[in-house]
C-alpha cells in the first residue's frame, strides 16, 4: 500500500513538473516574441529617426541657401551699379563656396576658366569667368550666380531706361530737361571752382526748306545727322543737347569765349562739308551758331541762354553759316 502511495506521489509530482515545465516554456517562447517583436519595433524607430535627422539636415541646408540668396539678393538689389553689384556677389560667392578666382567682363574670354553667361532673354549681357571651383561646389555656384544674373539684369535694365529717358530718340544728343539740368550743375561748379565756360545755340539754315523740298523723314536724317557732326567734334565731358525742333546746344565746360568760338567754328564748317545721304536724297546743310560765355555775358542760366540765342539771331541777320560771339558785341570785355 505505502509503495503504491510513494509511486502514485511520484507520478503526480512527475506530471506536475511536466505541466509546470510545459507551462514554463510556453511562456518563454512568448517572452521571446515579445522581445523580438520590441526589437523591431525599436529598429523601426532608430531608422525613422535616422531618416528624419537626414530630412532635418537636408531641410538646413536648403534654408541656409535659401536665406544666403535672399540675403544675397536684398543687398545687391540696393545698388544700382555693376561693379558694386558685383563686389557684394563675389563676397557672398567667397563666403559660400571654395573659389580660386571670379571675374566680371563684356567679352567671352577664349580660355582659361569655367565661364557662366549672364543672359537676358537671348542676348549676352556678360560673362562670369571663374577659376577653382572644386565639383562639390559647382551647383551652389551655379545656384548664386543665376540669382546675380536676374540683379544684373535688373541694374543693365534700369541703366538703358536712365539713358533711354535722358536721350533725344532721334538725334541721340540729350532732352532738353536733361541738358538744362546738367547746365544748371556746370554753371554752379564754374562758380565754385572760378572758372570759365561757354555756351553754344546751334540752329540748322533753311530747314524749312529740307522738310519742304525732301520731306519730313529726309529732314528728321538730316537731323540726326547734325547730331552726329556735333558730338563728333567736342570733347567727352561736353553736353550737347536739343533744345527744340531743329535747334541744338552745347555746353562747354572750363572753355573760355575764344576757345568756344573755335568750337562753333569747326562745328559749322564739319557740318558745311557733309554731304548727307538721307533716303534718295544727297544734302548739303549748314547751321548758324551763337556763343555766349560764363562769367563774361552771365552769370544766370537763362542769362546765357538768352545772350547766346541774341547772338544766334545776329548770325542768321549776317546771313548764316557763320559764327556770332556775344563777346564781339559786349563791349565791357
Ligand atoms: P532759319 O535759317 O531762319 O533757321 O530758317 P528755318 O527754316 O530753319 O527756320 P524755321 O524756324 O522757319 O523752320 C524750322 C523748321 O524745322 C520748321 C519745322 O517744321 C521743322 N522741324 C522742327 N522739328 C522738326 C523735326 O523734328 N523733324 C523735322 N523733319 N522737321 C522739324
Ligand atoms: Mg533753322
Ligand atoms: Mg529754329
Amino acid at each position: 500500500m505505502v509503495y503504491v502511495l510513494i509511486i502514485l506521489t511520484i507520478v503526480f509530482v512527475a506530471v506536475v513538473f511536466f505541466l509546470v515545465k510545459v507551462v514554463v516554456l510556453q511562456m518563454e517562447q512568448a517572452c521571446d516574441q515579445d522581445v523580438l517583436r520590441s526589437k523591431e519595433t525599436y529598429q523601426k524607430i532608430i531608422d525613422q529617426q535616422s531618416r528624419v535627422m537626414a530630412e532635418k539636415t537636408r531641410l538646413e541646408r536648403e534654408a541656409a541657401q535659401i536665406f544666403t540668396l535672399y540675403e544675397m539678393t536684398k543687398e545687391i538689389n540696393r545698388h544700382f551699379n555693376e561693379e558694386e553689384a558685383f563686389n557684394i556677389f563675389k563676397r557672398r560667392l567667397r563666403e559660400n563656396i571654395t573659389i580660386g578666382d571670379c571675374q566680371l567682363v563684356d567679352e567671352a574670354p577664349p580660355d582659361g576658366g569655367d565661364i557662366f553667361v549672364l543672359k537676358s532673354r537671348e542676348k549676352e549681357l556678360g560673362f562670369l569667368v571663374t577659376q577653382g571651383v572644386p565639383p562639390k561646389d559647382k551647383e551652389k555656384f551655379a545656384i548664386l550666380a543665376h540669382q546675380f544674373a536676374l540683379a544684373y539684369r535688373r541694374i543693365k535694365l534700369y541703366k538703358d531706361i536712365e539713358t533711354l529717358a535722358i536721350t533725344d530718340g532721334l538725334t541721340a544728343v540729350s532732352t532738353r530737361r536733361y541738358f538744362l539740368e546738367r547746365f544748371d550743375e556746370e554753371i554752379k561748379r564754374a562758380q565754385a571752382r572760378k572758372i570759365k565756360m561757354s555756351f553754344l545755340m546751334l540752329d540748322v539754315d533753311h530747314f524749312k526748306m529740307i522738310n519742304d523740298r525732301h520731306g519730313h523723314l529726309t529732314g528728321d536724317a538730316v537731323l540726326k545727322e547734325i547730331g552726329v557732326i556735333i558730338k563728333e567734334n567736342i570733347r567727352e565731358i561736353d553736353i550737347a543737347g536739343r533744345y527744340g525742333g531743329e535747334e541744338f546746344c552745347v555746353v562747354l565746360p572750363d572753355t573760355d569765349p575764344e576757345g568756344a568760338r573755335i568750337v562753333a567754328e569747326r562745328i559749322r564748317k564739319a557740318a558745311e562739308a557733309r554731304l548727307i545721304k538721307a533716303y534718295d536724297a544727297a544734302i548739303r546743310v549748314t547751321i548758324s551758331v551763337g556763343v555766349s560765355a560764363y562769367p563774361f555775358d552771365g552769370k544766370l542760366l537763362e542769362e546765357l541762354i538768352d545772350k547766346a540765342d541774341w547772338s544766334l539771331y545776329r548770325a542768321k541777320s549776317q546771313g548764316r553759316n557763320c559764327v556770332v560771339a556775344f563777346g564781339m558785341y559786349n563791349k565791357d570785355i
